[in-house]
C-alpha cells in the first residue's frame, strides 16, 4: 500500500501556494469581516526554533486557517524580536558582531518557518533590530516623552552584575537576574523611565473586559497591586517632625502597639538614639545587602531593633515606640508601617518575638475579646476603641477617616504597587535612546527628520558596566538639534520591551518610511482578535504593550485601548522524560528532525493532537508514530481504496435504498454534522485535540460504511459530502496533504478558498430516547440523548443537567455505570 509522499506532496504545495499568492493579505478589503491572528514573534537567539515555538505556531497557523475558510480576512504575520542581550552575550564570546550572528539566525528561522507551511505573509514581516522599524521605535520615545509619559531620574535600580545592566523591576525574580540568576544588587542610576503607573488605573480596570486567561489577568492585577486605604500622620515625640504611614486598615487605628521604619527611612539617622545607633547602623548594612523579595517572604523570620525614640498616635496621644525592620520596604507606601499586631500576621509574629503589646481592637460578632493565639484579620465589632465601641469595624474604617480628615491627621488614599518602567540599559544591542544632551538646551529630544539615531556598528561591545556606546566617539559627540552647540548623546539603549510593546502595529505597514502605521488601517485591523504566546509573558510584555496602546490611543493616534482582545498562552511540551528540554539533559527534541522524517503535517498534526494545548505534556514518540498512521489512513481512503474510484463518477447515479442501508446512511449523515459542529467549536476553542479526535472518529466510521454496504447499495451523494468535508475539516490541521487530496478528488485549487463545512441542526439527531439519570441508584433526572450516543456522550449530556449537577456538587465521582439506551448512574462520594 501506498504511502502518503509528504516530502513530494509538501514541496508540491508549498511552490504552489507562494507562486499564486495564497497568502497574500489584503488588509484594504473590507469586504470581509477582518481576522488578526497572531503568535508572540520568535526571538533569534538560538540559531533554530525548537518544539516550544512549533507548538506555538503550528496550532495557531490552524485556527487561522479554519477563520480563513470561515470566510474572514485574515492576517498572520511573522516577525523577530532581533535586539538584545543573547546575541551581545554571544558576540562578547564569540567576537561575531550581534548584527551578523542576528540576521543569519533569522534567515535559518525563516526557512524553517516556510517549512511548516503557515500562512504567514512574508511582505509583512519586521525585524527589531533593522533601523527602519527601530527608527519607530524612537519616535514611540519621542511621543511618549512630549506627553509627559517619558522622563529621566536618579534613582535606586536592579543591577545585574553579570550582565552589567539595569533590570526592570519585571526582570527581577525571587532576588535574582531572570536571564542568568546572578544576584541583583541595588545602584544609584539616572535612568530613563517610561509612566506605566500613570495607566494603573486602566491597565486595571480594562482587564475585566478581555477574554485573558484568568490566571494572567490576576497576575497583572497582582502587579499593578491597587490598595486601598488611608495614609495618617504621626508626630516625634522629641522632634518637631512627623511622619505618615500608609494603612489599609484605618479601623484598627486603637490598636497601634508600635510603628517600623524601612532601614533606608531618610528620617531614622535623625531620630535613633545615641545608645541605639550602632546596632541600628549595623541593622541597615543588612538589609540593605537583601532582595525586596527575600525582605518580604513569609518564611523570613522577623528581625529588627529599636531606635529608642517614640511617636504619637494622633487618635489617643498615646506614645508608641519606633522600630526599624526589613520587612517594611521603603519603596512601597510611605516606608512606615503603623504595627497593629492583633490584627495583622507580620505584625503579631514581630510583636511576639520582641515582646511587645499586642491590643485586640475588632472581635467577631460571635466571641467575645480575648487572648489571641493569632492575628484576627477579619471584619468584627469594634472593642478598645474609646467613643466607638460596639461600631461595625467597616462602619468605623469610613468614620475614622473622616475623624482624620476633620483633624488634620489623615486622609483616604491609594496605594500602587506598580512602578514606573525603567527603560534604560547599558548595553548596545538595542535602539538607542534618542536624546542629546546640551549645556545650554539641557535635555533635547532628537527631532523626527534626525531619526533614527542610527546603531553604529563598528563598537567595542565587551561589557564594562559602562554602555558600549559611550566609547564610541563619533556616536557620542554630536551637535544640539537646537542650538547646534557641541552636545552629547544618550549612550544607553532601550529594554528590547520597547521594541515589542508596538511591533503588532507596524506589521500593518512595515514598509511604510513616512509614518509607524497607518491610523486607518490600525483602527481597522486592531486590535488583535486572537493573540498566542507564552504564560510567562503574563506581566511584562503583555502589560507593556497595554500600556503604549492606551497611550497611543490618549494621543489620538489609534481609536482603541487595548491591543489583545482574546489571548491564548500554550502549554509546555516536555522532554519524553517528562522534564523540562534542556541541552544538558540531553532530551531536546529538534522539529527539524520530525519534518524531514514524517513531514510538517504530521507534525503539526501530532502537536494538536497529543496535548491538550494550554497544558501541554510530555513528548511520545508512539503517539507521533499514531498520528503519522491516521493521516496515512486518511491518504489511503481517498486515494487508493477501490470503492472511491467509483464515487467521483457515480455520485449522481440514483442507488436504491434498503432498510439496512437507510440506518447506515441515517447513521453517517448524523456523525457528519455532528463532527462538523464539534470541531468547528473545538477548534475555535484551541481544545485541538478532541477536534482531531473527532475527525478520527468520522474517518472510522466512514471506513465501516464502505465495508458493510457494498459498492452499488452506498449513498454515493452522501459519501462524497462526507469525504469531502472530512478533507475540509483536516485541512486547517494537515494543509499539505489535504491540498493534495482535495485535488484528487477533482476539485478546483485551493481548498483554503473554499467554505468551511457547515452542519444541519436538523440532522444533528435523529431519534432521541429518553433514559434515567441516577446518582448513587436514584433517579434524579430524565435525559434525553440520541439513539446511538456513546457512554462519553451520554455522560456529558447527563452532566448538563442541572439536577445531576444538583447531586453530585461538591462530590467526587468514583465510577460511572452506563446502560446505553437505558439509564447512566453516577457512584458519587
Ligand atoms: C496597619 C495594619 C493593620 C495593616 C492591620 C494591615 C492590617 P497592601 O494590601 O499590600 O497594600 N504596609 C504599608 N506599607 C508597607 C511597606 N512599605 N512595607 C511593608 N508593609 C507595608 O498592604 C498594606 C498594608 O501593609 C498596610 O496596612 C501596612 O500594614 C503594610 F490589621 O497598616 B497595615
Ligand atoms: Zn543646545
Amino acid at each position: 500500500m501506498g504511502k502518503y509522499p509528504f516530502n513530494k506532496t509538501e514541496q508540491k504545495w508549498r511552490k504552489k501556494w507562494k507562486e499564486t499568492n495564497l497568502y497574500k493579505s489584503d488588509l484594504y478589503n473590507e469586504d470581509k469581516e477582518k481576522m488578526y491572528t497572531l503568535v508572540m514573534f520568535s526571538y533569534p537567539s538560538g540559531s533554530k526554533i525548537h518544539m516550544g515555538h512549533m507548538y506555538n505556531y503550528c496550532p495557531t497557523d490552524t485556527w487561522a486557517r479554519m477563520k480563513r475558510m470561515q470566510g474572514y480576512n485574515v492576517f498572520e504575520p511573522m516577525g523577530f524580536d532581533a535586539f538584545g542581550l543573547p546575541a551581545e552575550n554571544y558576540a562578547v564570546k564569540t567576537g561575531i558582531h550581534p548584527k551578523e550572528s542576528t540576521m543569519e539566525n533569522i534567515d535559518a528561522i525563516r526557512e524553517q518557518l516556510k517549512k511548516i507551511g503557515a500562512m504567514y505573509d512574508w511582505d509583512h514581516e519586521v525585524i527589531t533590530s533593522e533601523p527602519d522599524y527601530y527608527k519607530w521605535t524612537q519616535w514611540m520615545f519621542t511621543q511618549l516623552y512630549e506627553n509627559d509619559l517619558a522622563y529621566k531620574k536618579k534613582a535606586p535600580v536592579n543591577w545585574c552584575p553579570s550582565c552589567n545592566t539595569v533590570l526592570a523591576n519585571e526582570q527581577v525574580v525571587d532576588g535574582l537576574c531572570e536571564r542568568c540568576d546572578s544576584q541583583v544588587e541595588q545602584k544609584e542610576l539616572s535612568q530613563w523611565f517610561f509612566k506605566t503607573t500613570e495607566y494603573a488605573d486602566k491597565l486595571l480596570e480594562n482587564l475585566d473586559d478581555l477574554d485573558w486567561p484568568k490566571r494572567t489577568a490576576d497576575m497583572q492585577k497582582n502587579w499593578i497591586g491597587k490598595s486601598k486605604g488611608a495614609e495618617i500622620d504621626f508626630q516625634i515625640k522629641n522632634h518637631d517632625k512627623e511622619f505618615t504611614v500608609f494603612t489599609t486598615r484605618p479601623d484598627t487605628l486603637f490598636g497601634v502597639t508600635y510603628v517600623v521604619m524601612a532601614p533606608e527611612h531618610p528620617y531614622l539617622d535623625e531620630i535613633v538614639k545615641d545608645k541605639y545607633k550602632k546596632e541600628v547602623e549595623e541593622y541597615k548594612r543588612k538589609a540593605m545587602a537583601s532582595s525586596e523579595l527575600d525582605r518580604l517572604s513569609d518564611e523570613k523570620k522577623k528581625t529588627g531593633v529599636f531606635t529608642g525614640e517614640f511617636a504619637i498616635n494622633p487618635v489617643n496621644g498615646e506614645e508608641v515606640p519606633i522600630w526599624v525592620s526589613d520587612y517594611v520596604l521603603m519603596s512601597y507606601g510611605t516606608g512606615v508601617v503603623m504595627a497593629v499586631p492583633a490584627h495583622d500576621e507580620r505584625d503579631f509574629e514581630f510583636a511576639n518575638k520582641f515582646d511587645l503589646p499586642i491590643r485586640q481592637v475588632i472581635k467577631p460578632e460571635d466571641k467575645e475579646a480575648g487572648k489571641l493565639e493569632e492575628a484576627y484579620v477579619d471584619n468584627g465589632i469594634m472593642v478598645n476603641s474609646e467613643d466607638y465601641n460596639g461600631m461595625s469595624s467597616k462602619e468605623f474604617k469610613k468614620k475614622i477617616i473622616e475623624v482624620m480628615e476633620e483633624n488634620n491627621f489623615g486622609k483616604a488614599t491609594i496605594n500602587y504597587k506598580i512602578r514606573d518602567w525603567l527603560i534604560s540599559r547599558q548595553r548596545y544591542w538595542g535602539a538607542p535612546i534618542p536624546v542629546v544632551y546640551c549645556e545650554d538646551c539641557g535635555e533635547v529630544i532628537v527631532p523626527e527628520e534626525d531619526l533614527p539615531v542610527k546603531l553604529p556598528m563598528d563598537v567595542d561591545f565587551d561589557p564594562t558596566g559602562e554602555s558600549p556606546l559611550a566609547e564610541h566617539p563619533e556616536f557620542k559627540y554630536t551637535k544640539c538639534p537646537k542650538c547646534g552647540k557641541d552636545a552629547i548623546r544618550e549612550c544607553d539603549t532601550m529594554d528590547t520591551f520597547v521594541d515589542s510593546s508596538w511591533y503588532f502595529l507596524r506589521y500593518l505597514n512595515p514598509h511604510d518610511k513616512e509614518k509607524p502605521f497607518e491610523k486607518k488601517l490600525a483602527n481597522r485591523w486592531l486590535p488583535v482578535d486572537q493573540y498566542v504566546g507564552g504564560a510567562e509573558h503574563a506581566v511584562m510584555h503583555l502589560m507593556y504593550a497595554r500600556f503604549f496602546t492606551m497611550a497611543l490611543n490618549d494621543m489620538g493616534l489609534i481609536n482603541f485601548e487595548e491591543p489583545f482582545k482574546r489571548l491564548i498562552h500554550q502549554g509546555i511540551i516536555l522532554g519524553p522524560d517528562g522534564k523540562k528540554m534542556s541541552k544538558s539533559k540531553g532530551n531536546v527534541i529538534n522539529p527539524d528532525k520530525y519534518i524531514n522524517e514524517f513531514g510538517a503535517d504530521v507534525m503539526r498534526v501530532y502537536l494538536m493532537f497529543a496535548y491538550d494545548y494550554e497544558t501541554g505534556g510530555a513528548w511520545d514518540d508512539d503517539t507521533l508514530k499514531a498520528t503519522n498512521r491516521f493521516l496515512n489512513r486518511v491518504w489511503r481512503f481517498i486515494t487508493e481504496d477501490e470503492w472511491i474510484k467509483g464515487i467521483f463518477e457515480n455520485s449522481n447515479k440514483s442507488y436504491e435504498e434498503t432498510e439496512n442501508s437507510k440506518k447506515w446512511d441515517d447513521e453517517v449523515e448524523r456523525k457528519l454534522h455532528r463532527t462538523i459542529k464539534e470541531v468547528t467549536e473545538d477548534t475555535q476553542d484551541f481544545k485541538f485535540n478532541t477536534a482531531i479526535s473527532k475527525i478520527m472518529e468520522l474517518t472510522n466510521k466512514l471506513y465501516k460504511y464502505v465495508q458493510k454496504l457494498n459498492l452499488e447499495n452506498q449513498n454515493k451523494k452522501l459519501l462524497l459530502e462526507a469525504v469531502e468535508n472530512l478533507v475540509k475539516l483536516l485541512a486547517p490541521f494537515a494543509p499539505h496533504m489535504c491540498e493534495e487530496l482535495w485535488e484528487i478528488m477533482g476539485n478546483e485549487y485551493s481548498i483554503f478558498d473554499k467554505n468551511w463545512p457547515e452542519y444541519d441542526e436538523n440532522k444533528l439527531v435523529a431519534d432521541t430516547v429518553v433514559i434515567a439519570a441516577q446518582i448513587n441508584g436514584k433517579v434524579r433526572d430524565e435525559i434525553s440523548v440520541p439513539v446511538d450516543a456513546g457512554k462519553e456522550e451520554i455522560k456529558e449530556k447527563a452532566l448538563d443537567s442541572e439536577r445531576v449537577q444538583k447531586y453530585i456538587e461538591n462530590k467526587e465521582i468514583i465510577k460511572v455505570i452506563v446502560v446505553p439506551g437505558r439509564i447512566i448512574n453516577f457512584v458519587v462520594k
